[in-house]
């Protein structure tokens, strides 16, 4: 088969091959996701057709709104991956505990984070919206998966990705061993390779963050961005800014292009910061992605793979992207006066 006609399917299979103990799990699951993704892209893509848009009126465990959209979502991937006898737990942005697997199917090597739908506010807009996942091997024996297997650092993912509803739908995917990309081909149904081995540059143009924000932020991060404003020394232009509201999409962007994604805390109460974002199955899969790109993520004190997390719907500050970006916005933050022991807190 040719480069340009790689599917997913096979190049899965082809990563899993490099590691002969393999057993066929991994590409078991994944492919079960890219058939819930492709299930999610088709009602996305008659979003604006069908009576699937608008609020349901509940509010999620994170306390959004949930959206119709949202839970169409959060259903196709259960249903898809429950029964592959690939799993032991799940874990959504939508269920507030894990997600235990039915007792009439079997267990699995492995945990599934994800978040079904991210980006959900822009769904009436039109605007790109995407699905977020990572992958742990389980450190429970046998049966039912824990919550300890849950909370995980983002060093020990095995895999992690994202699928985006764009202009064309996408999974842009690493098993730690690269990221590739694939497009949907919608007239066969297929992803096919179209983003080989991607690399982020190691410095960028642009910088991408709310700066609506402004008077929320840490000290740190106003003088960073100050800076990005300034003219740069190798283009002689300040970075340009780009911000759609949407991780994936605005992820996806600096992965390409380079430069940096932020979304620091509010540090409107600097006693009790307030991240946005959660670590286990948004933060922490990007961060995966962005490393195996070439890239870096931190939490500004912290490698944001490193971060422990206490509960399932943690949230911690990130910025992320091309590696030189991230280093200098970390020397602004060492600069500062955060505290070392506990990067999401601010003296
Ligand atoms: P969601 O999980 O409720 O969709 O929220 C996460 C989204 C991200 O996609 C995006 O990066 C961020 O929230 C945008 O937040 P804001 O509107 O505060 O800029
Ligand atoms: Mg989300």
């Amino acid at each position: 088969m040719s480069k340009s006609m790689m599917t997913v399917q096979r190049h899965i299979l082809e990563q899993e091959r490099a590691h002969p103990q393999a057993t066929g799990d991994l590409t078991g699951l994944l492919w079960d996701l890219t058939i819930a993704a492709k299930v999610i892209s088709h009602q996305v893509n008659r979003g604006g057709l069908a009576d699937i848009v608008g609020e349901t009126g509940e509010a999620n465990v994170t306390g959004d709104l949930v959206r119709r959209l949202d839970w169409i979502a959060q259903d196709t991937i259960y249903r898809a991956m429950d029964h592959g006898g690939h799993l032991c737990v799940m874990v959504s942005e939508e269920s507030p505990d894990i997600i235990p697997i039915p007792a009439k199917f079997p267990k699995g090597p492995y945990v599934l984070l994800y978040d079904p739908l991210d980006g959900s506010s822009n769904i009436e807009a039109n605007v790109s919206i995407g699905t977020i996942f990572s992958v742990h091997r389980r450190i429970s024996s046998s049966g039912d998966g824990t919550l300890g297997d849950c909370l995980r650092r983002g060093s020990e993912q095995i895999a992690a990705g994202y699928f985006l509803y764009g202009s064309s739908t996408m999974i842009v995917y690493t098993t730690g061993q690269g990221v590739y990309g694939f497009t949907l081909e919608p007239s066969i149904g297929e992803f096919i390779l179209s983003h080989e081995r991607i690399l982020t540059p190691p410095k960028g143009k642009y910088y991408s963050i709310n700066e609506g924000n402004v008077a929320a932020w840490d000290e740190p991060t106003r003088r960073y961005i100050e800076y990005l404003k300034q003219k740069d020394a190798a283009t002689g232009r300040p970075y340009s800014l780009r911000y759609i509201g949407s991780l994936v999409a605005d992820f996806h962007r600096t992965l390409l292009y380079g430069g940096v994604f932020l979304y620091p805390a509010d540090c409107s109460n600097p006693q009790e910061p307030k991240p946005k974002l959660r670590l286990l199955y948004e933060v922490a899969p990007m961060a995966f992605i962005m490393d195996q790109a070439g890239g870096a993520a931190t939490t500004g004190m912290q490698n944001v793979l490193d971060v422990q997390p206490i509960s399932l719907h943690d949230r911690v500050p990130v910025v992320m992207g091309s590696t030189q970006d991230v280093r200098v916005y970390e020397k602004f933050c060492a600069d500062s006066n955060r505290d070392p022991a506990n990067p999401t807190r601010f003296k």
